[in-house]
């Protein structure tokens, strides 16, 4: 039986194979988008696509199938170590990722890697297709797999089909340069929803649709646009990703992390705390904030031994040379402005270069005085709404990039910066600095507001139940 199911497809399944004794095991994430599903899982059968990590093929593949999650079937596509040349390192991640936060400069547009591209989103559709019928509900996440739309109605699949694109949308004048646009924004018309994250992402999307396809009649209206193409209706609206509130605000209040807090306050004997959160990418603009740090001890000299800065990255993409670069550029800064300002008892910036547990990054949060979060663009940055949903004494002040998606959502809280500007990131952080406590208490309360009400379950029920009432599926099942 595989009526009204919820077929849900991402590059990566939410496991990760690990090598034990016995050969490999998988171990289930713990994100929070894999906690948001569940429910939406509960309700109707599930299944959840994508690739299951590097390993020995033939065991991976069988571990995946074999492997019952409490809340879905998982089915592994397999990928080829070329596939994942061509199409997760190359298109994907030397194509898309840079040109989608407006760095073409960084582009590799290699035409083999939009050939692998193809192939892989094929092989996606073929898992998909095998278990997809007219009653499912099939969502799929991001910039990865955005033909899969077009193959699955190749194949005659005239299910609901919903796209969320978790990165940001150029403008026109950036997409422009992909030599593929046509094709992936026809390929895109094939879905019945089309979800971004801020409506800056779905603006940008809707100026490339008028000026590359021009038949592709749009209709606006309160907040989501109706288009129609080839008879065909897809609907498009932004539907802002939010986290699970309730989890970090609760452990932030338990004895444990409370006491940690306490320890990592104490460590740092009375100076304020600044933290930085990312994973190391070159959209997270961790040399820029380096930058600004480095100017602020210059323009601020009384911060000197006053504030020092917690950087905590988690590595990334680290087959991919412009990475290597990064983390090369990043610790040299670190240690040039360690070198220039410390001194034997005071250290400016604590460079942290791995994944940190969760209840320890909570305790981080909790702890820091100032979250500097400032990407050069990103979609949306959970990283700033985990540092709110933690702030339990409500006296963290969150200064945040304009290009994160999440300052259209927190902007009336934080204080917002234009990250390439070191100046002004310097003068934000001295604002911070001094900022009295009772507007901390202010700023903060009105963003735990928003981050617990705008939280990942809202998000996909909002997500998940527009796509389910689509009126576009009329037209399409015509
Ligand atoms: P990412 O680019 O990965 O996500 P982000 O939204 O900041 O960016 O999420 C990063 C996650 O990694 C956070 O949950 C954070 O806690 C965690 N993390 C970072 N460094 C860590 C460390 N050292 N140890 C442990 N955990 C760490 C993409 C888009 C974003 C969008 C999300 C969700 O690029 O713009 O917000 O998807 O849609």
């Amino acid at each position: 039986m595989k009526t009204g199911n919820m077929i849900l497809v991402s590059n990566r399944l939410p496991t990760t194979v690990e090598m034990g004794p016995r050969g490999p095991v998988l171990k289930p994430s713990s994100g929070g988008l894999v906690t948001a599903l569940r429910p939406v899982f509960k309700a109707r059968k599930g299944y959840w696509i994508g690739w299951p990590g590097e390993g020995p093929g033939e065991e991976v593949e069988k571990l995946v199938a074999g492997s019952s999650d409490s809340a879905c079937q998982l089915i592994p596509v397999m990928l080829t170590p070329g596939d994942l040349r061509g199409f997760y390192t190359g298109f994907s991640n030397e194509i898309v990722w840079p040109l989608f936060h407006d760095l073409q400069a960084r582009c590799n547009f290699d035409p083999t890697y939009w050939k692998a591209y193809v192939s892989v989103n094929r092989k996606f559709a073929d898992v998909t297709a095998r278990v997809a019928d007219h009653d499912s509900v099939v969502w799929v996440h991001d910039y990865h797999l955005m033909l899969l739309g077009e193959f699955l109605r190749g194949q005659g699949i005239r299910s609901r089909m919903g796209f969320f694109l978790h990165i940001p949308f150029p403008p026109v004048d950036i997409f422009e340069k992909l030599p593929w646009r046509t094709q992936i924004l026809r390929a895109l018309f094939r879905f019945d929803v089309i979800g971004f994250q801020t409506t800056r992402d779905q603006r940008n999307f809707l100026s490339c649709v008028r000026r590359f396809l021009p038949d592709v009649s749009l209709q606006r209206h309160d907040g989501e646009t109706r288009a129609t193409s080839g008879g065909q209706v897809t609907l498009i609206r932004s539907f802002p990703i939010g986290i699970d509130f309730d989890e970090f605000n609760t452990h932030a209040q338990q004895p444990e992390i409370a006491a940690r807090v306490a320890e990592i306050r104490d460590d740092m004997r009375g100076r304020q705390i600044i933290i930085g959160v990312d994973r190391l990418d070159y959209t997270k603009g961790l040399p820029e904030r380096l930058r600004a740090f480095q100017h602020l001890f210059t323009t601020y000299k009384h911060l000197r031994r006053q504030v020092s800065l917690v950087q905590i990255v988690v590595p990334s993409r680290e087959n991919i040379p412009k990475y290597r670069e990064l983390k090369l550029e990043t610790e040299m800064l670190i240690s040039q402005i360690n070198g220039q300002f410390g001194d034997p008892g005071w250290m400016p910036i604590h460079y942290i270069h791995r994944s940190v547990q969760r209840p320890e990054l909570i305790a981080l949060y909790g702890a820091a005085d100032i979250a500097l979060v400032t990407p050069i663009k990103d979609g949306m940055n959970l990283v700033s709404k985990e540092f709110c949903a933690s702030q339990v004494d409500e006296r963290g002040v969150l200064i945040l990039s304009e290009f994160a998606g999440s300052a259209e959502q927190l902007n009336h809280g934080a204080v917002l910066v234009n990250p390439y500007d070191f100046g002004a990131v310097a003068d934000a952080l001295n604002l911070a600095f001094c900022m009295d406590s009772d507007e901390r208490t202010q700023r903060m309360r009105k963003l735990r507001r928003r981050v617990r009400n705008a939280n990942v379950f809202r998000w996909c029920d909002d997500f998940c139940s527009y796509l389910e009432n689509a009126y576009g599926r009329s037209a399409r099942a015509a």
